[in-house]
């Protein structure tokens, strides 16, 4: 994978590469250069190991689905659509899929159930998208905005103009024919860069799905009389505690789960 560097792979070479060793970095971002000191590491990477491709990694291997879903959180971040945060915030996840067994649980199905009832008679719904969620899933996104219909907003924690409209990008690869960006609407109750949202979209929402977030956003919404959906494998997260409905799983595996229930409840 050759990937143009962003503005966090600059960064994070900037913090992991020894100070005096700007030439180190520049080689780096080339693809050129030894990663790690010599004698300790010969192997040349054409690209700092957490850039490096997994396609070695053979299928057998027990972790082979969690690397793969890592994969495209990493390759979130070298494209720019997922912050570096959004590692750590995976890692998180990782950690409470471990203790559900990684497996989409009974009651997870039932909320999955209950949130397409929700989404299906929910007045102007908006699926909101952050930087993971648009690097783990682009597609079920954009399929469940096409089968409710609602429609997609981007809204992120991490400040960056150029991240929204890579998110956005991202989202219409994938077949949106429409995302909002944060506008002049704002979120009440709320300092954080997420209350600035898209007058047609989060600001007139009745229900705002928020994949993958913990933090003061969900309550405001709540407060501000909207119903939220969330997924979240931290049900202790303020989120998943305040969220009408929390979808306690994975949300690579709970999306498709939600786009196929969607599907069938319109049917009946
Ligand atoms: O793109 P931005 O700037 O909006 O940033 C997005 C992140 C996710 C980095 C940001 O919202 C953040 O920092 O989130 P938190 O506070 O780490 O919360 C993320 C929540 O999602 C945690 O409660 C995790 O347990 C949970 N989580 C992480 N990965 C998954 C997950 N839940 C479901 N599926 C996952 N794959």
């Amino acid at each position: 994978m050759t990937t143009a560097p962003t503005n966090d792979l600059v960064q994070a070479l900037d913090i992991l590469t020894p100070k005096n060793s700007q030439r180190l970095k520049q080689q780096l971002l080339q693809g050129r250069g030894h990663w790690g000191n010599k004698t300790e590491n010969r192997k040349i990477h054409k690209q700092p190991p957490f850039l490096s491709s997994l396609m070695s990694v053979p299928k057998s291997h027990p972790r082979y689905l969690s690397l793969m879903i890592r994969e495209r959180i990493v390759k979130g971040v070298a494209q720019g659509i997922a912050s570096m945060h959004g590692l750590l915030a995976h890692g998180r996840g990782e950690a409470f899929d471990y203790l559900v067994g990684e497996k989409t649980t009974r009651k997870a199905k039932q909320q999955i159930r209950k949130a397409a009832k929700l989404l299906l008679k929910a007045k102007r719904p908006i699926i909101s998208v952050n930087g993971n969620a648009a690097a783990l899933c682009p597609k079920e996104l954009v399929q469940l905005s096409k089968a409710i219909p609602a429609r997609l907003e981007v809204n992120i924690f991490h400040p960056s103009k150029s991240r929204e409209r890579k998110i956005a990008a991202c989202l219409k690869r994938h077949g949106a024919k429409e995302v909002l960006l944060p506008n002049k609407g704002r979120i009440k109750f709320i300092a954080s860069n997420r209350r600035f949202c898209s007058e047609n979209g989060i600001a007139k929402a009745g229900l705002v799905f928020v994949p993958l977030e913990d933090g003061d956003r969900c309550q405001a919404l709540i407060k501000m009389k909207k119903k939220v959906i969330s997924i979240d494998l931290n049900p202790m997260s303020r989120t998943a505690k305040s969220a009408t409905i929390n979808i306690q799983d994975n949300i690579v595996r709970a999306m498709p789960l939600l786009v196929k229930e969607v599907k069938k409840q319109k049917k009946n």
